[in-house]
């Protein structure tokens, strides 16, 4: 059984979904971060960074337990525990790999500095939000091409698609608003139909 410590944003969500699409028999404690319970002692000692999401596989390798953090982490840890979200073919898999890192390094970091420029800093720095707001539709254009030559980022379902999808699910106001993303639309739609991304996206009720 895994414990999964998490909150209803696209960071708590890539790891949900990374369990449901994996198999993986889980719990789910929520950590409101708007309480600011990722910072409470109990937390701390699972994710000593203070930040959600978390999970403990009380079987992790050599069967003790394991606490994971980063998203990004939770999703691999899921992957290669199951032996699900990787291709088989050595050329996806690196390719699985690459977009991603893409999405993880690229998409995600970026639509959060700009998510938080838009809603919480004083007086909207125009500039920065500006910035970042094209920095992240450039990433989310690269996804989109490439997603008009295959149907997934690998060429077939993975862990980069996981990454991606609950990101386009925050930011699908401003994908609306931007002309074209038809691929990304398309993409999306089908994601988002998976049983279990349904029932991933909704792990916190
Ligand atoms: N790179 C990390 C980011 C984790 C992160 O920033 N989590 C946010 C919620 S989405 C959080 O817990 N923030 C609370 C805080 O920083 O105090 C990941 O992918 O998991």
């Amino acid at each position: 059984m895994i414990d999964l410590y998490t909150f209803e944003t696209s960071n708590g969500r890539r790891a949900s979904v990374a369990l449901e699409e994996c198999g993986l028999a889980y719990r789910v404690h929520r950590v409101d971060i708007e309480k600011d319970e990722q910072k409470k002692r109990s937390f701390l000692k699972i994710n000593p960074v203070g930040a959600i999401p978390a999970i403990v596989d009380h079987k992790g390798p050599g069967g003790k337990p394991l606490a994971v953090s980063q998203s990004g982490a939770i999703i691999l840890y899921a992957a290669r525990k199951s032996g699900k979200l990787l291709p088989k073919s050595a050329e996806r898999k690196e390719l699985a790999l690459q977009w991603f890192m893409q999405v993880m390094t690229d998409v995600a970091p970026t639509s959060t500095v700009a998510y938080y420029l838009g809603m919480y800093v004083p007086g909207k720095p125009a500039r920065a939000r500006k910035y970042f707001e094209g920095r992240l539709m450039d990433a989310l254009r690269h996804c989109d091409k490439r997603l008009g030559e295959a149907p997934y980022l690998a060429g077939e379902y993975s862990i980069a698609d996981v990454a991606l999808y609950p990101t386009v699910v925050v930011r699908k106001d401003i994908i609306a608003k931007a002309r074209g993303f038809d691929n990304l639309k398309r993409w999306a739609k089908k994601v988002g139909a998976r049983a279990a991304v349904k029932r991933g996206m909704k792990a916190t009720g």
